[in-house]
C-alpha cells in the first residue's frame, strides 16, 4: 500500500478518508474515467470499522443489507458469516475490496488532513496533511464519516487516573487483557451498549456509569445459515432496489402499520412480533412512531416493560428504563444480552442522575456518594456527529470563508452534499442529507454516485467548477429543520441535534424525510441540469 510520500497534483480529485464513502467514491470516478487519490488517517482502510474496535463492535444492520451493492459478483461471492456483523468481519471485507478492486494504489494512508483551501485565481483545492505534503486538485470530496470525531468528555481529573484509560473509538489493536481487572464503563450510547456485556463477561467487576438511559432493543444476532443468504442472494438487485426506494435504506418491509388506529391488543401483538424480528424491526414497520407522541408513549412503555421483566432488581431496572426522550428520537441501541448484564453478580449500574461524576481520580471514579475503585477505564461517550469530522480541518472556500464560521450557528448545506462559498467541494452524505438515519452504506451509494455524475458532467460540459446557490441552500437547510419539525425527533437531546457537545448549535442535522423522496430530489437537480448551482466557465 501506497505511502504518503509524494506529491502528485495530476489527479482530478481529492478524496479525504478510506472507509465505506471514499472507497466507493474512487472506485465510481475511476469507473467515470476521473482519476482520484484518497488521503486517509488511519493507517489501513475502513474508517469506521478500522478505528472503533472494542469489545463486541458491530453493525446494527444487518449485513447482507449492510454492504456494498456496486459490484454483482462480490455480493453474490461474499460471505457473512452472522445475521449482525462484528468490526473484525467488516473490516476484513472492506480490506478484500480495495485490493479486489485495485483500489490501494490510489489511497495515501497515514495522512491526516489538515487543511483544504480553494484557490480561485487557479480553480484549485490545495489540501495540506500532517505529514506536510501538499496535495491540489480540481475537486475535493470529503468522505469523512457521520460519527468519526471523538466527543472530548470533559471529565475533570480524566488524566489523573493510574489504571488504563481507553476510548471505544480508537480502542487498541492488541488483545486488552481484562480478566480479574475492575473496570468501568462511562456511556451508554450504542458503543457503551455493545461493549459493556462482552466486557461483563471477563472482567472481575464491571460498574457502568449511566448519565441517561437509552431504549435499546435486542439483535438476537446468530449465525447466518447458507440458505438464507442464498436466498438473499437471489434476490439481491430487487432488495437492493427496494432499499434505495425506501426510507431507511434497508430491506425489510416499512410503513405497513398504523399503530394509532388499532386496539391495544393489537398494537400488543404487532409490538411482540417486531421485537421477536429484532434490531430496526422495532421502527420500521410504523407510520406514526415518529410522528404521534401517545403512540410513541405505547412503543416506549413496552420497552420499558421488557426491561422490568429482564432485569430482577426493580430498582436498577427503573433507572435503565428511559423516560427523557420518545422512543427511537435517539439513535435506538441494538444489542444481545445488554439488560441480562444487570443480573450478573459482578455488574452494577451507577445511575450518575442521582450521583453524578465528581472527578476522576488515582484510583477510579469518584461521584457524589463514592469512589468507585477501578483498574481500567473505557469512555464509550460519542462523537461530535456529522459536523465535527468537517469542522476539524481547516476547510476554506472562496474568499477564505471557513466553513467553522459559516457553520458556527449550524451546518447549511444544498442537498447535504455542497456548499454555498465552497466551489468543486463535496460532502459523502454530509449534513442535510438522510445518512444517520439510514443504512449508511445505501445512503453513501447514494450520495457518491450523485457527486461522482455531478463531477463528470462538470468536465464533460467543459465547466471550471460547480457551486451551490446561496438561496439553494437556505431554502434546503429551512427544509431540512421543517421536516424534523413535523416529527418527535427534535423532542430529544441527541448528537442529532447536536445536543452532545457543549458548544454546538442546535439544528437537526440529518433528512428526516427518507433514501427515496432524497434521492429523487437528487436525480431532478441532475436531471435540470443543476439549475440550483453556478457553473463557472473554465479558467483558460
Ligand atoms: P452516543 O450514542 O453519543 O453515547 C454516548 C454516551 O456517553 C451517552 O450515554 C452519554 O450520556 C455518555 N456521556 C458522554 N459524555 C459523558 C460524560 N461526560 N459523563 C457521563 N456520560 C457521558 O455515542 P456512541 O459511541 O455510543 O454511539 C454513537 C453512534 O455510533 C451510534 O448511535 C451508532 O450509530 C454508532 P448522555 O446521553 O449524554 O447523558
Amino acid at each position: 500500500m501506497r505511502k504518503s510520500e509524494t506529491n502528485d497534483s495530476s489527479v482530478d480529485v481529492i478524496i479525504v478518508g478510506a472507509g465505506f464513502a471514499g472507497m466507493y467514491m474512487l472506485y465510481y470516478l475511476r469507473k467515470k474515467g476521473l482519476k482520484a487519490r484518497i488521503l486517509e488517517a488511519g493507517d489501513d482502510v475502513g474508517g469506521t470499522w478500522y478505528w472503533n474496535r472494542y469489545p463486541g463492535a458491530r453493525c446494527d444492520v444487518e449485513s447482507m443489507a449492510y454492504s456494498y451493492s456496486f459490484d454483482e459478483e462480490l455480493q453474490q461471492e461474499w460471505n457473512w458469516s452472522t445475521k449482525f456483523s462484528y468490526q473484525p468481519e467488516i473490516l476484513d471485507y472492506l480490506k478484500t475490496v480495495a485490493d479486489r478492486f485495485d483500489l490501494n494504489q490510489d489511497i495515501f494512508l497515514k495522512s491526516r488532513v489538515l487543511s483544504a483551501e480553494y484557490e480561485e485565481e487557479v480553480n484549485i483545492w490545495r489540501v495540506r496533511t500532517d505529514t506536510g505534503v501538499e496535495y491540489s486538485a480540481k475537486f475535493c470530496v470529503m468522505a469523512t464519516g457521520c460519527l468519526s470525531v471523538p466527543k472530548n468528555p470533559k471529565i475533570d481529573g480524566l488524566e489523573r487516573f493510574e489504571g488504563e484509560t481507553f476510548y471505544t473509538w480508537n480502542w487498541p489493536k492488541e488483545k486488552v487483557d481484562l480478566a480479574g481487572k475492575r473496570v468501568g464503563v462511562i456511556g451508554t450510547g450504542s458503543s457503551g451498549v455493545q461493549c459493556i456485556p462482552v466486557i461483563a463477561t471477563d472482567a472481575s467487576h464491571l460498574s457502568v456509569f449511566q448519565r441517561t438511559p437509552n431504549f435499546s432493543v435486542p439483535a438476537f444476532n446468530r449465525a447466518l445459515e447458507k440458505y438464507e443468504a442464498d436466498t438473499v442472494k437471489k434476490t439481491y438487485k430487487q432488495l437492493r432496489e427496494k432499499a434505495r426506494n425506501s426510507i431507511a435504506g434497508d430491506f425489510p418491509d416499512e410503513g405497513t402499520i398504523t399503530l394509532g388506529e388499532l386496539p391495544i391488543n393489537l398494537q400488543r401483538h404487532h409490538l411482540e412480533e417486531s421485537w421477536k424480528k429484532g434490531g430496526f424491526n422495532m421502527q420500521y414497520p410504523f407510520t406514526d412512531l415518529l410522528t404521534d407522541a401517545k403512540v410513541n408513549e405505547v412503543v416506549g412503555e413496552f420497552v420499558r416493560e421488557k426491561i422490568r421483566s429482564i432485569v430482577k432488581d426493580p430498582k436498577t431496572a427503573e433507572a435503565l428504563s428511559p423516560r427523557n426522550h420518545p422512543f427511537g428520537t435517539k439513535r435506538m441501541c441494538v444489542e444481545d444480552d445488554y439488560y441480562q448484564t444487570f443480573n450478573r453478580k459482578n455488574v452494577s449500574l451507577i445511575d450518575l442522575s442521582a450521583s453524578p461524576i465528581e472527578e476522576i481520580v488515582s484510583l477510579g471514579v469518584k461521584t457524589t456518594t463514592k469512589l468507585h475503585h477501578l483498574d481500567i477505564l473505557v469512555l464509550a461517550t460519542g462523537f461530535d456527529a456529522m459536523t465535527g469530522a468537517l469542522t476539524a480541518i481547516d476547510i476554506r472556500g472562496r474568499g477564505g470563508v471557513a466553513l467553522r464560521d459559516k457553520w458556527k450557528n449550524g451546518a447549511r448545506t444544498f442537498l447535504g452534499m455542497t456548499i454555498a462559498e465552497f466551489p468543486n467541494f463535496f460532502t459523502v452524505t454530509g449534513p442535510g442529507s438522510p445518512s444517520v438515519l439510514c443504512n449508511m452504506v445505501s445512503a453513501i451509494e447514494q450520495s457518491v454516485e450523485w457527486i461522482g455524475d455531478c463531477i463528470k458532467y462538470v468536465e464533460e460540459k467543459g465547466y471550471g467548477g460547480i457551486e451551490a446557490r446561496r438561496s439553494a441552500e437556505n431554502k434546503w437547510t429551512a427544509h431540512v429543520s421543517d421536516a424534523a419539525d413535523q416529527t418527535l425527533y427534535p423532542l430529544a437531546n441527541s448528537w442529532y441535534v447536536g445536543a452532545n457537545i457543549s458548544d454546538k448549535a442546535r439544528g437537526f442535522m440529518p433528512y428526516v424525510n427518507g433514501l427515496k423522496v432524497y434521492e429523487e430530489t437528487c436525480q431532478r437537480e441532475a436531471d435540470a441540469d443543476y439549475q440550483n448551482f453556478t457553473l463557472t466557465r473554465k479558467i483558460q
